[in-house]
């Protein structure tokens, strides 16, 4: 396995040693991972071998033979249909390998085929799949805060963003964003407010100011209640989504998108074939280390800490 960190955000590359999910549709491979091997990517995400916030992506035959690979994103909670900052980390894993050069490539994924663009080691544009705003101006009611308005916007996964957050964006107030955001996706899913054919929302943004020049800053929480260290890819491009159906942001014009940890991307986008967006997102990743995990039958947390 190859470790990476996109803006801060870690992902770990799985090349080999993982169960077989047989051929077919990728996103019919990432629900036998889901169903069928838990606790396969549990014990790869949980620590002790993996860390807080890190998601898993593991190397599968592509369907579409024009494509350099197939690729399951999961995190210690939930398999993922796309990752912005996974594919980003794929892609400089994928260069450091040997696998890729720079120029374009295509990668398959359980929410379809992106586009990524190997600029140098280090920096890549991924296209990625039509994003779109799903509802807008959505109202919650958070036990213990009380009314939450926001949008439902798909990106590859399915987000419930907030702007302008409620509470400031700013790393002081990071246990308070995750528990407020903990909330919204509770009464989003018990609300049943979510995609249209009822897919639960499973990541939640507060849009905040940057204090850096940057367009925003966000804080996002991901399915595993980590919040993503990078400005989050399928993320941005939901929120690109919601930013075009406003008349906020025209086609083709770029911002730059903050973290709460203040790495950034810049994004943009081009009107997509059924009303939504086709997301750019332009991120830096660097690779960290190269490992053999090991599964030790006498080792007590070989399945990871669960507690
Ligand atoms: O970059 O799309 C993303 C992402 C999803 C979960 C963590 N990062």
């Amino acid at each position: 396995m190859i470790d990476s960190h996109t803006g801060g955000e870690p992902t770990r590359v799985i090349l080999d040693g993982a169960p077989d999910l047989g051929t077919g549709p990728l996103s019919e491979r990432a629900r036998r991972l889901a169903t069928e091997h838990e606790g396969f990517y549990r014990s790869v995400m949980l620590e002790p071998r993996g860390q807080p916030a890190m998601v898993g992506a593991l190397l599968v035959e592509p369907v579409d033979p024009t494509c350099v690979t197939g690729v399951i994103y999961f995190d210690v909670d939930a398999v993922l249909g796309m990752c912005g900052h996974g594919t980003i980390g794929l892609t400089v894993t994928l260069a450091h390998l040997g696998r890729i050069g720079v120029g374009v490539h295509r990668i398959e994924t359980p929410a379809g085929v992106v586009t990524v663009e190997l600029h140098d080691g280090n920096t890549v544009t991924v296209t990625s799949i039509e994003s779109r705003r799903v509802q807008r101006d959505v109202s919650l009611d958070v036990p213990g805060y009380g009314a939450v308005t926001g949008d439902i916007a798909y990106g590859g996964n399915w987000f419930f963003i907030v702007d302008p957050s409620p509470i400031p964006v700013i790393p002081d107030n990071i246990g308070a964003m995750t528990e407020l955001t903990i909330g919204i996706r509770n009464a989003s899913i018990a609300a049943r407010a979510g995609g249209e054919r009822g897919e639960p929302v499973d990541h939640v943004i507060l849009q905040g100011d940057s204090p850096n020049g940057a367009h925003s800053r966000n804080f996002v929480l991901c399915p595993d209640n980590n919040y993503d260290r990078s400005p989050c890819g399928t993320g941005s491009s939901a929120r690109l989504a919601c930013l075009a159906a406003d008349g906020r942001l025209a086609a083709g014009e770029e911002i730059v998108q903050e973290s709460v940890i203040g790495s950034s991307y810049r994004l943009s986008y081009r009107p997509g074939p059924n009303g939504g967006v086709i997301p750019r997102i332009t991120g830096q990743a660097f690779v960290m280390s190269e490992a053999k995990l090991k599964f030790d039958s006498q080792d007590p947390f070989r399945a990871g800490i669960e507690i």
